[in-house]
């Protein structure tokens, strides 16, 4: 297969409308939804990731990236001028929404399935003079075989307005039919061409299938550019982040029981269960519950 017989389509325009998106996520393996955050919850967010962002730096925890650590790049502290905000949830009660934002969870089902589980939700935090992260496709790295088939699908609520100055996200719409390709081909000149950052504005989410190969983009504006990247699997992969591990004890009390069946606190199946998966761990307390050593 030769690279310029790989197929590659124009973004998708903007759209409201459920089942335009829908046919959006078949055709070009990702959709982009207008108007899913209200102007005053893109503002509480971005307040809230600023203060964190800034938290995180004080207290020297958290990821800090340049962006092409993917190549194998080191890069000074002073050239890391990103950083990934992880696991939003326990983070500002703004961000507990996203586990099953009414918008986008139809979406995700119609990619994956009806039963999803939460990978992680976090925020791209890119800051200006970053570079550019490896293409990849979310779902690849996770299984010892590729499997062509999409058990991921991510969203990226945009809390900024982006754009090619400020380092948009970089998506090859179509890319989700490619064959398999190597990591090293899909990040050669003639690929890295094809991804293009995109131009939207904040409030707008981004929805796309785990097989789309996708990036960020080089941020040269002089400000932060804000995503927030909210990925599913099918409930039978591993997640990113173990939440039953480790959302806060305060947080947990906010969350819904069906926001708790997407954060992994139900088994699938006999899968991810405890004591044979015969108790519904709905609200399951590990630290009283477990059956322990009994005797007669
Ligand atoms: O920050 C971006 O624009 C892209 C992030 C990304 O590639 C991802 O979340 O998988």
């Amino acid at each position: 297969m030769q690279i310029t017989e790989l197929e590659t389509l124009d973004y998708p325009p903007l759209t409201e409308d459920l089942e335009e998106a829908k046919a959006h996520l078949d055709k070009y393996g990702m959709a982009l939804i207008k108007n899913v955050l209200s102007s005053e919850e893109v503002e509480e967010m971005d307040q809230r990731l600023n203060e964190q962002f800034l938290g995180e730096e004080k207290y020297k925890v958290g990821s800090k990236v340049r962006g092409d650590e993917g190549f194998g790049i080191e890069s000074s502290e002073e050239e890391k001028v990103s950083r990934l905000v992880w696991n939003l949830i326990n983070k500002g009660d703004c961000f507990i929404k996203l586990i099953d934002h009414p918008k986008i969870l139809p979406l995700i089902q119609h990619m994956i399935g009806e039963k999803v589980c939460l990978c992680s939700m976090g925020a791209h935090m890119n800051g200006s003079g970053n570079e550019r992260m490896a293409l990849h496709q979310d779902q690849w790295p996770l299984v010892p075989h590729p499997m062509n088939f999409p058990f991921m699908a991510n969203v990226m609520y945009l809390i900024s307005d982006n754009s090619p100055e400020n380092g948009g996200t970089r998506l090859i719409p179509g890319s989700h039919k490619w064959p398999l390709i190597d990591y090293k081909t899909a990040n050669g000149e003639e690929i890295q061409e094809k991804a293009v950052s995109l131009t939207a504005p904040k409030g707008t989410a981004i929805v796309w299938e785990g097989r789309l190969w996708h990036g960020n983009g080089l941020n040269r504006s002089g400000s932060i550019r804000s995503n927030i990247s909210t990925a599913f699997l099918q409930p039978w992969v591993k997640p990113q982040e173990n939440h039953q591990y480790s959302i806060r004890d305060e947080v947990l009390d906010k969350i819904t029981d069906k926001q708790k069946h997407i954060l992994g606190f139900t088994p699938y199946g006999t899968l991810g269960g405890h004591d044979g998966s015969s108790v519904s761990p709905a609200n399951f307390d590990p630290k009283k519950e477990s059956i322990g050593i009994l005797k007669p």
